[in-house]
C-alpha cells in the first residue's frame, strides 16, 4: 500500500488472543485482511492483486507471460516461507541443521529464478518493485532476524537471493511495513515457542516476557 501511496489505517491483531470482531470477519482467522468500505478482502495475494487493479501504478508486468511467471513465483511463497521459517522455529541444533538443508532446496529454486531474469535487480523484475517483491519481503525480513541470532548465513550460498534480500530490506516500503517494535515482538515469539534461535536472545527485557 505504501508502494501505491494509498491512505490507510492499520490495526494490529494479537494472534494469541484474536478479538471477536476480527474472528467474525476473517474467514480463516488469519491476517492480513483489507477492509475496503464495507467489504473484507483476505489472502495476501488476492489483496495485492486487487490493489494492483484499482490503484496505479501497476506493479504486475503488463506482458502476460511475465505476469504468469510472476504469479507462479508468488504461488511458491508458502513453501519458501515454511522452509526458511523452519530454521528459526527449530527446537534444537539437529532440527535446525535439517531445516537448513531443506531451506537450501527452496533457496536454489528462487536463486535460479533470479539468475534467469531478463533484467537484473534491484527488484525481482528489475528497476521497479513488483508483487513478487512484496510477497517475499516479509519472509526474507524475518529470516534476517533469525540469522542475527543463529548466524548461519544460509543466504551467502545464494548470492542473487542475498542481494535481493538486501535491496528489499533497505527499501522503506518494506521497512515501514512492520511496527517499530517488530524485532522485539518477533524475538519474544521465538522465546515463547521455545525455539533454539530463542535461546540466543540476550536482551533481558525480551527474555523476561
Ligand atoms: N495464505 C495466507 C496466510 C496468512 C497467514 O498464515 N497469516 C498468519 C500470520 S503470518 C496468521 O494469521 N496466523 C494466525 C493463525 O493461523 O492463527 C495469506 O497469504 O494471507
Amino acid at each position: 500500500m505504501r508502494a501505491k501511496k494509498v491512505q490507510f489505517d492499520v490495526t494490529y491483531i494479537n494472534l494469541l488472543d484474536k478479538p471477536k470482531w476480527f474472528l467474525d470477519i476473517s474467514p480463516h482467522g488469519k491476517v492480513p485482511l483489507l477492509i475496503v468500505e464495507d467489504k473484507v478482502l483476505f489472502e495476501s495475494n488476492a489483496i495485492a492483486e486487487y490493489l494492483d487493479e484499482v490503484v496505479p501504478p501497476q506493479l504486475h508486468p503488463m506482458d502476460p507471460i511475465k505476469k504468469a511467471h510472476n504469479r507462479a513465483w508468488t504461488d511458491f511463497v508458502p513453501q519458501f516461507a515454511k522452509a526458511l521459517g523452519a530454521i528459526g522455529y527449530s527446537k534444537n541444533l539437529d532440527e535446525m541443521n535439517e531445516a537448513i538443508l531443506n531451506a537450501h532446496k527452496a533457496l536454489e529454486k528462487i536463486e535460479g529464478a533470479l539468475i534467469n531474469r531478463d533484467e537484473h535487480g534491484p527488484f525481482f523484475n528489475g528497476k521497479k518493485l513488483c508483487l513478487v517483491d512484496a510477497a517475499y519481503a516479509p519472509f526474507l525480513q524475518r529470516y534476517r532476524l533469525i540469522d542475527k541470532l543463529l548466524n548461519n548465513k544460509v543466504l551467502k550460498d545464494f548470492p542473487y537471493t542475498d542481494s535481493w534480500a538486501d535491496n528489499l530490506l533497505s527499501d522503506e516500503r518494506v521497512v515501514l511495513a512492520v511496527p517499530d517494535n517488530f524485532e522485539e515482538e518477533f524475538f519474544a515469539s521465538l522465546i515463547r515457542r521455545k525455539t533454539y534461535a530463542g535461546s540466543f536472545i540476550k536482551d533481558s527485557n525480551i527474555a523476561a516476557e
